[in-house]
């Protein structure tokens, strides 16, 4: 049996961390997952986007889904199709979206379905400053991370960006639904490490799969 499948059979197959934050650890077929990051970046490879400020991204990102999010001078938005490219986004594949519905209605948020994903890419060194996710239309809808690749520290802050966090280790395979009174909180990943997955090398990828419209 692998390591992953004794963790798995012995651990709780979800875990309320707060009030509206609700993780699943090693939950996801993370081939499965990479191939979806594979399949989006060969169609719109990751980009270094910048903030409205003119800042560049650390993290670097792309989408799919209906619609994906884009941050350049003229603002942060969702975009139907890549500005630069002028092509859609790929469709989110419907044994994916069932996928992240289920785990969504496990944590009763019934009737999630995701029209956007965003796919963030760090690299060694690499974090996400805190912020909030904003640009989405409904907030009583969930926000579901899948994590792949290299662990990191994901770091759930309240309604400012200051104070103690709550430090939420995210492992490979493992999915976190980020809904309810959480879903304004102020939140940002640690500086990654360098360390080795067999899945990316020294990567770490995120898909956040959202209802934007
Ligand atoms: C990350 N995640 O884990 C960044 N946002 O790399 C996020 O910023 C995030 O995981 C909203 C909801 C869930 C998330
Ligand atoms: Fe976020």
């Amino acid at each position: 049996m692998m390591q992953n499948d004794l963790f798995r059979a012995l651990a709780p197959e979800m875990e309320e961390l707060a009030p509206g934050i609700v993780l699943f650890q090693l939950y996801v077929d993370e081939q499965k997952f990479m191939d979806v990051v594979k399949y989006a970046a060969a169609e719109i490879p990751f980009r270094h986007m910048v903030t409205p400020g003119g800042k560049k991204i650390n993290v670097a990102g792309t989408s799919i889904g209906k619609c994906g999010w884009y941050s350049d001078r003229r603002g942060y938005r969702y975009e139907p199709k890549d500005p630069l490219s002028g092509k859609a986004w790929p469709e989110i594949p419907d044994e994916i979206s069932t996928i992240i519905s289920d785990a969504a209605a496990k944590a009763g948020f019934q009737g999630f379905v995701a029209d956007s994903c965003f796919i963030n890419r760090y690299s060694p060194g690499v974090r996400l400053t805190a912020h909030i996710d904003q640009d989405e239309k409904d907030f009583s809808q969930p926000i579901v991370s899948v994590s792949l690749g290299v662990s990191a520290i994901f770091q759930l802050f309240g309604e400012s960006r200051g104070g103690k966090a709550l430090n939420i280790p995210l492992h490979s395979g493992d999915l976190l639904i980020f809904g309810g009174p959480a879903r304004r909180a102020y939140h940002g990943v640690k500086k990654l490490e360098n360390a080795f997955h067999p899945l990316t090398g020294d990567i770490r990828y995120n898909l956040t799969f959202r209802k934007a419209l």
